[in-house]
Formats: structure tokens, sequence, C-alpha cells
């Protein structure tokens, strides 16, 4: 009984995430009605996928031969247009409740334990892939620069503008990596260089790519995508 219960929830959250994302709801007779009603949903779904995920629950995890070759690459630009970092100079910066707000540069992050993981990349526009990802738990740096974990959010900011946020429990698990490699080399500018989040209990675009500052904070810091209608939890 508890176990259908569990089922239908979640079947009502994914159901009520599909029609939101990219859609544009218009109803002439009554615009704002209709967008209030949707972002109420969106809220109360949000907090079914929180209240339903498993912080030890892992995303499956494939072999080397099922690696989608070439990759896939997605932004709200085309490849080209992908922002080129610097790496001599990078810095990757910290914000909010934070202890140590000591900048980190690219080499300091490669000097971390690493975490590596062949995962699948589910894309809100409907594709899917596999693809190997390494780089530092997202917890463990956490913990490491002094970040108060009992914030509600994990804020990121892009070299390109994109910009996205996570809930803390999602920050914590152990797939959730600050990677630096992407399919055995360093991460090109395409694919997130030089730092990009890697959460595979998440949607695509809750997957920032080029990241410069991270911040932990009780503000709801919303997202590129986000703040246009697409459901915030997102989990995938
Ligand atoms: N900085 C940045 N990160 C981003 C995006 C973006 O436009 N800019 N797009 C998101 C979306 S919608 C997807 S599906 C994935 C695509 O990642 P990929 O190019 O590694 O497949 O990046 C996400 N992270
Ligand atoms: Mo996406």
């Amino acid at each position: 009984m508890i176990k259908r219960r569990f089922l239908l929830l979640r079947a009502m959250a994914l159901g009520a995430a599909a029609p939101l994302g990219g859609c544009n709801y218009d109803d002439p007779a009554h615009p704002d009605l209709a967008d209030r009603f949707l972002h109420a949903m969106s809220a109360w779904n949000d907090k079914v996928q929180a209240a339903l995920f498993n912080p030890h629950t892992l995303a499956p995890t494939f072999r080397p031969e099922q690696i989608t070759r070439p990759p896939r690459f997605n932004a709200f630009y085309g490849i080209d247009q992908a922002p080129v970092v610097d790496e001599a100079s990078y810095r990757l910066e910290l914000g909010g409740r934070i202890q140590d707000k000591t900048p980190w540069s690219l080499e300091q992050l490669r000097r971390l334990p690493r975490e590596s993981q062949i995962t699948r990349f589910v894309c809100v526009e409907g594709w899917r892939t596999i693809g190997e990802w390494s780089g530092v738990r997202l917890s463990d740096f956490l913990r490491r620069v002094g970040a108060d974990t009992r914030c509600k959010y994990v804020g990121f900011k892009c070299a390109d503008g994109y910009y996205s946020s996570i809930d803390m429990p999602s920050a914590l698990h152990p797939q959730t990596i600050l990677a630096l490699d992407f399919l055995g080399q360093k991460l090109t500018p395409a694919f997130g260089a030089p730092v990009r989040l890697r959460i595979p209990t998440k949607l695509g675009f809750k997957n920032p790519k080029s990241i410069v500052q991270l911040a932990v904070t009780n503000i709801y810091p919303g997202g590129y995508w986000e703040d246009q209608g697409y459901n915030w939890f997102s989990g995938s």
C-alpha cells in the first residue's frame, strides 16, 4: 500500500514535469491565472520530488563500450560559440555561506581526490547519451571549504552567463561531481571547460558548464531555464 502510494506520487511528479518544460501556455482569456497555476504546480512538484529523493540511491552506471560517440553538444547557442576560459588565470569563485572563500585555481582543483563515472545524460528535449566524467565530489569540496550544508541551495554561475542551482541533498549525493575530465581527457570548451557540474540524478540543464562561481545560500537562485518555466528540481 505504502509502495503503491509512493509510485503514484512519483508518477504524478514526473507527469506534471513534462508539460511544463519549455511550453508557453497561452490562454488569451486568463494568461496570468494559467501561468500562476502552472508555477504553483511546479513548486508543488519540486516538493514531491525532494521528498522522494533518496540520497543513497545511485544513478545507473554503464560499461565503457556503451559510451555515446561522438558526444552530443547542447547549449543556448551553437557549438562554436562556447566560451573559451583561460586555464592559467581561471579561479573558481566561492560565495554565500562558505567559511573559506579563497578562489580555487584549476591546478588546486586537479590535486583533489577524484571520482569517475560512466552515466546517462538526459536532456529535457528528449535525447539521452552515455558519457564518462571524472572530477571532485561536490560533497568533498563543500566540506573542504567549510560550506554550511544546512543551507537549501548550491548555485552556479557560468562563463557564458548561464546559471543554475540545486538542492543541498542532491549536491551532497556521491555521484554529484565538479567534473574536470570528459571521456578520459580534459574538458573542452564546448563540453564545459574548465569545470562543469555533472549530476546524473538530474536532467541535462541542471549540469552547468564552464562554472566560474559557486555559492551556498538559502536565497533561491533559480536558473537560466528554470526561470523560463522549466521545473526546478528536475530529477531524472
Ligand atoms: N554554461 C552552460 N551550461 C549548460 C548549458 C548552457 O547553455 N550553458 N546548457 C545545458 C543543457 S540544456 C544541456 S542539455 C547540457 C548539455 O551538455 P553537453 O553539451 O555536455 O551535452 O548542458 C547544460 N549546461
Ligand atoms: Mo538540455
